[in-house]
């Protein structure tokens, strides 16, 4: 595997590059163009800028997290391959750059999803927390102004003002997509990116549905060990994977995600590696990553992990928000390198134990 963690670029990120050179054991950052917008064709010498700088600064751009998709691929509206051909256009000068893994999600309007930005656990620090009967007291615009709000300004990975400023129409194009056109859409993606994908060898991974379940009555397919199969079989190329964030199919605490893992064996492009804590069935918190502050075992996780092999990238994942550190919402920069630390002990245990 390579240690990595996720950087939004100079002008977004509170965390600078050589913080992240000092963190010990990452070689890398998953990076985007994060002003662009889901439609928008990538340009090669922005990719190459952006991977110049992070070079410079004794770093790889080991991946993608996210190139976005647009709705109209998602709900499959009539124009969808206008934007199939720019996403193409897009993947073609990220492979351009060098680059070979793209993560991305299928999420119809929201990416993920949370009650609070800052709930206050008892040791003082602040984390992500979701409440289902919090979120169902909302529209789903008052959903956009919170996570707006409680990010002092920082704008949000997933949450652009310039698509949620449509939340209603957004809402409107979903109304005949149900799950299965929503699978049947996903398909008639890949199907016509995986020769760009072959050509240049650039992994796909799509990211999990967060939470893993419906919200606001919107279909989510990406969300369990069944339907990732479905997904990963029905476009049976190596290059249509997963990226496997632990603290997002692990809000079903029906996914046993060990061996989620063992059965995802050769098509995990990328790991999100977090812990969560379940207080009542309708309601989590993001905790610290040490499995004994949360209800994951950490190191059957990565255990599954070491056991198929994996070597692509993984990252720690949203942080706890610690020592007074202002920061983007789950992005500081304390509490996920003491997440990589964490990670990278258990990596050296398990590789000098089964090695
Ligand atoms: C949340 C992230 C997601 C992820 C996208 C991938 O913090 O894990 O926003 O990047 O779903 O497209």
């Amino acid at each position: 595997m390579q240690m990595t963690m996720r950087w939004f670029g100079d002008q977004y990120d509170t965390v600078k590059l050589w913080q992240i050179r000092q963190v010990p054991g990452v070689t890398g950052v998953i990076s985007t163009l994060y002003g662009s917008v889901p439609g928008e064709v990538w340009q090669l010498r922005d990719i190459l800028a952006l991977k110049s700088e992070i070079e410079a600064a004794g770093l790889s751009l080991s991946g993608i997290e996210s190139l976005n998709v647009h709705d109209s691929i998602k709900a499959g509206l009539s124009d969808r391959d206008v934007y199939i051909d720019n996403y193409i256009e897009s993947l073609k000068n990220i492979g351009e750059a060098g680059l070979h893994m793209v993560c991305y999600n299928f999420m119809p309007v929201f990416d993920w999803t949370r009650s609070e930005l800052a709930r206050v656990r008892p040791d003082g620090s602040t984390v992500f927390a979701y409440n289902q009967e919090a979120v169902d007291a909302l529209v789903p615009e008052e959903m956009f102004d919170r996570v707006n709000s409680g990010a002092d300004g920082i704008l949000m990975p997933g949450w652009e003002p310039e698509r949620m400023a449509h939340v209603k129409e957004l809402f409107e194009i979903y109304r005949d997509v149900d799950e299965e056109k929503l699978f049947d859409n996903l398909k008639y993606f890949l199907e016509r990116i995986m020769p760009v994908c072959n050509e240049y060898d650039i992994k796909m991974a799509i990211h999990p549905d967060d939470p893993a379940w419906s919200v606001f009555g919107l279909p989510r397919i990406i969300t369990n060990k069944a339907n990732i199969l479905r997904m990963t079989g029905m476009v049976d190329d190596v290059h249509n994977g997963v990226t496997f964030c632990a603290g997002s199919y692990g809000t079903n605490p029906e996914n046993d995600l060990p061996d989620m893992i063992r059965s995802l064996k050769g098509r995990i492009h990328f790991a999100h590696v977090r812990n969560l804590k379940f207080n009542s069935p309708g309601d989590f918190e993001e905790s610290a990553h040490l499995s004994s502050d949360g209800s994951f075992d950490m190191y059957e996780i990565m255990l599954a992990l070491y056991d198929i092999g994996f070597d692509g990238p993984i990252r720690p994942d949203h942080g706890r928000m610690i020592w007074g550190e202002k920061a983007m919402p789950g992005y500081g920069l304390y509490d996920r390198a003491l997440g990589v630390a964490y990670l990278n002990g258990l990596w050296e245990a398990i590789q000098k134990t089964h090695g």
